[in-house]
């Protein structure tokens, strides 16, 4: 393992977190306290790239001056009012993002995994009130390798470890099938009480897992056969960050339910929905779910800004152009190091080749001393995922970084 010298400042940070937070993560050892578009700034005033975004949640580049205007202008107005009462913001939003993305309705929610919840809850009330299957005996099939969120229902459908281990008992309801599989999906929509499959269009977490061409599709297919909802998980591979508005649109495929996140507020605070048509969405009445925050005005307001300016800023293109050059500079590299280079749009990640388990971390570490932020996921694989702003100079110059970077596991 290697160890940088650090700077008193930093070290001042690192030290008070250890001693007075949570261990619940383990942090590249940088103290950042400005983010500008693509760029980071640390204590020390010292640049780097951001290839991490937030874990995608600040696609729109850090402190969007018109997201940022939102957020100043309406937190000066309104911030809150609960669902207890209307708001003049609440139904414009709900009227644009319906809109966009073409469905009935919202359901307006604040982290991903909240969202991820309600759709689960909609799912099971659309199996009983409309699919008619006996209650309490709905079924979901979700996909090996899945991550969408840490709450114990989540976690209790989870294959990983460091996930579910030590947090049960579990949720019952959930039937796991290998992903990228559709005959392993067909064949568990045998059974008559599957109510839904809930599957990330692209798996982020597993280390950006691509399915094959068609997998989507055909996962639309089989739901249509079978009287199944397909759920999609867009919260990281959505709002442009694959070079579409939404991973589902490279195959033209209309998930049923439509979860999104992140992004959706540009990184400044938690902003979820979960999109789907009245047949669904109605199955919940009033008093049977909600957030104190849900659908409050600041979010509302931030939330259309936030999609608005992917569609004038073209970050849907930008991310696809963007990314088919990283991954082309990347491969010009040749480095004996790098085992893959997968991704789609501007979510990559490269498999690190190294016998060294450490090899990423250190690799990372080296990346920070050259100016870039990055973070393995699941041991050997690094996520290279900028802000969708990000043009053609910077690309080449994070590249001349991570060639640079590579030389340390020789
Ligand atoms: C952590 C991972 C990424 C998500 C998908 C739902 C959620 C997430 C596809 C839940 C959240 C975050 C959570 C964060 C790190 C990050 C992450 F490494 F955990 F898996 F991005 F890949 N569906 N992902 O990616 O949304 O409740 O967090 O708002 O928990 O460490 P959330």
């Amino acid at each position: 393992m290697l160890t940088h010298t650090l700077s008193e400042k930093t070290a001042y940070y690192l030290q008070l977190e250890d001693q007075f937070g949570s261990h619940n993560y383990h942090p590249i050892p940088v103290v950042l306290e400005k983010g500008e578009g693509v760029f980071l700034y640390d204590v020390e005033g010292k640049r780097y790239y951001d290839f991490l975004s937030g874990y995608s949640a600040v696609n729109q580049g850090h402190c969007h001056p018109k997201i940022i205007q939102t957020l100043i202008k309406q937190a000066q107005k309104l911030t809150l009012t609960s669902r207890a009462f209307h708001n003049n913001l609440l139904g414009e939003y709900e009227l644009f993002i319906t809109s966009l993305f073409g469905y009935d309705k919202v359901l307006p929610m604040n982290t991903g995994v909240e969202a991820v919840e309600t759709a689960l809850k909609l799912a099971r009330k659309w199996a009983y009130n409309v699919k008619g299957i006996t209650d309490n005996q709905a079924k979901i099939i979700v996909c090996a390798d899945n991550f969408h969120g840490r709450t114990s229902t989540v976690i209790s459908f989870s294959t990983d470890p460091s996930s579910f281990k030590g947090f049960g008992p579990y949720m019952p309801g959930f039937e796991i099938v290998p992903y990228n599989n559709l005959t392993e999906i067909e064949k568990s929509f045998q059974d008559k009480n599957v109510a839904a499959i809930l599957v990330e269009p692209i798996q982020g977490e597993a280390g950006v897992v691509v399915p094959d061409d068609g997998y989507l599709k055909g996962i639309r297919t089989l739901c249509y056969e079978y009287n199944v909802l397909f759920i999609a998980d867009e919260i990281q591979t959505g709002l442009a960050r694959t070079g579409k508005m939404l991973a589902c649109d490279h195959e033209n495929v209309r998930p049923d339910v439509l979860i999104l996140g992140k992004a959706l507020s540009g990184g400044t605070l938690p902003i979820s929905a979960v999109l789907c048509d009245d047949e669904i969405m109605l199955t919940i009445k009033p008093g049977e779910h909600g957030s104190t925050y849900g659908g409050n005005p600041l979010a509302s307001a931030v939330a259309i800004t936030s999609l608005q300016v992917l569609k004038d800023e073209m970050m849907c293109e930008n991310a696809e152009a963007m990314g088919i050059l990283l991954r082309e500079e990347l491969a010009k590299l040749n480095s004996p190091f790098i085992k893959t280079i997968r991704g789609k749009g501007l979510l990559n990640a490269i498999v690190i080749n190294h016998a060294n388990p450490e090899a990423a971390w250190d690799f990372c570490l080296e990346l920070k001393e050259n100016g870039l932020l990055a973070k393995p996921t699941h041991g050997d694989k690094i996520r290279f995922a900028p802000p969708l702003i990000i043009n053609k100079e910077q690309i080449l110059e994070s590249v001349d970084i991570i060639h640079r970077s590579l030389k340390i596991l020789s």
